[in-house]
């Protein structure tokens, strides 16, 4: 217990390409292994509906339901807490609201792509979208404040909350308030791979939704994957999910106590977190004072027992400039970036992968975990190459349409008929043809 709370050292300029390959790996994710093992869970919910789902939360929760959906509107005695959590939950949720709201896409897009042919793009809301809340050694009523504000300024029709029960079988009134102001439609006391299961394919009492969003454990993310891939279910994910992490860039300009913080602050969710320094051109001086605040600060914190093991298996990457921190880092692809570099807003420019991105000294982290308006349910395990975190356009669907007129139909014809010709469907030749003959009669 004694032992000091540390990070390993690396020196990027004295690692081998192999060496390197492996400072940007993360844990393996036992997918296969998971999936066989919630297989069985999602079958019992898909074929015995709401039975099953109570079996599974007496099971799992340890708590027996009679039902497992409420409906609004929530009773108050549900949603009681205290004055300034409520205050700092309405500020928070005014400033996420106000930068999704933003995010919306309310126009069409209309181009008349030759005379007469003119195409557009509008988007529509998903209808029925289902949010997973996570319960486990945290509350979370940010998290159903980031899912649940994006779904609410998109306007999908149906938005069901699910999140594991507490021992006594309530939700947390932090939740359920955050539920209500986003205008939540159920909340599904269920959790892991049976309120997946229900979410993907409904039951008599929770509805069928077609999209699931949010974080979760190895179950959650397992059943997430697996449902996704079936035909019944019909159901979308926002991403695959792995354990959090962060980055962090520091040089000689760094404040070593905010920087040892921040590790922390992504440290303390879970033994799993991923946490990485990147560490330009410090004095030795410099790095020891980030250590030793890493040290002292997480000895003096409530969750030091989780901060012990995931900051023991995390690094600390030593590099000479700010381009090679900023290679490195787009090629681990984090989910949080924080730049603590003399110019970090001109660093910006050459973050290519990354999920969301903290400049300076006094954007922690913890700002867009919980309040400034971006959203923190965010691409993990380097899918910040090719996914975008959870924002509004996540909750719509864009429809292209078109209409040619009657000339249009004279110029576009012809083309669409050759290349209709060239791949052999006749079919697709004459719908144009049969078109232009009348036309060329009248
Ligand atoms: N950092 C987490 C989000 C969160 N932090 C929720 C506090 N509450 C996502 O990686
Ligand atoms: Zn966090």
């Amino acid at each position: 217990v004694n032992a000091p709370i540390r990070m390993r050292t690396y020196d990027l300029a004295a690692a081998s390409p192999t060496e390197r390959a492996q400072l940007l790996r993360r844990p393996v994710l036992k997918s296969d292994e998971m999936i066989a093992k919630v297989k069985p869970i999602v079958d019992d919910v898909r074929t015995r509906g709401d039975a099953a789902l109570l079996e599974l939360t007496a099971k799992f929760d340890r708590v027996q339901l009679d039902a497992t959906v409420i409906r609004p509107p929530f009773a108050p005695e549900t949603m009681q807490i205290a004055d300034d959590v409520r205050a700092a939950i309405d500020a928070a949720y005014a400033n996420i609201r106000k930068f999704h709201q933003a995010q919306a896409d309310q126009d069409t897009l209309v181009v008349e792509t030759m005379p007469g042919v003119v195409c557009s793009r509008f988007a529509r809301p998903i209808a029925r979208v289902g949010l997973y809340v996570p319960g486990g050694t945290a509350i979370l009523p940010s998290t159903a404040l980031m899912l649940g504000i994006p779904a609410q300024v998109a306007g999908c029709r149906e938005i069901v909350l699910a999140t594991p029960p507490r021992p006594d079988g309530s939700i947390s009134p932090e939740v359920m308030y955050a539920a209500q102001l986003v205008g939540a439609s159920a909340i599904l006391k269920a959790g892991g791979a049976q309120a997946v299961a229900a979410l993907a394919f409904g039951t008599a009492s929770v509805p069928k939704v077609d999209k699931i969003f949010g974080p979760g454990n190895q179950w959650v993310t397992a059943a997430k994957m697996l449902v996704q891939n079936d035909t019944d279910a019909l159901v979308a994910i926002d991403m695959p999910a792995g354990p959090s992490e962060v980055l962090v860039i520091a040089d000689h300009t760094c404040n070593p106590a905010f920087v040892a913080a921040d590790l922390l602050s992504q440290a303390e969710h879970g033994v799993d977190s991923q946490v990485v320094l990147v560490a330009v051109a410090l004095s030795a001086d410099r790095l020891a004072a980030i250590e030793a605040e890493v040290d002292a600060q997480a000895r003096a914190l409530p969750r030091v027992a989780i901060m012990r093991e995931s900051v023991a298996k995390s690094i600390i990457v030593k590099t000479s400039t700010v381009a090679e921190a900023l290679a490195f880092s787009n090629d681990y692809a984090p989910e949080h970036l924080i730049l603590h570099l003399e110019d970090a807003p001109g660093a910006v420019a050459a973050v290519e992968n990354a999920g969301s991105v903290f400049v300076g000294p006094f954007s922690p982290e913890s700002c867009g975990d919980y309040a400034s308006g971006t959203n923190h349910t965010l691409p993990t395990n380097g899918y910040a190459r090719q996914f975008s975190g959870v924002n509004t356009l996540s909750f719509q669907k864009h429809i292209t349409s078109q209409e040619v007129t009657a000339e249009g139909l004279k110029g576009l014809g012809p083309i669409v008929a050759t290349l209709a010709d060239c791949e052999g469907l006749g079919a697709h030749a004459n719908a144009v043809r049969i078109r232009l003959q009348a036309l060329n009669q009248s």
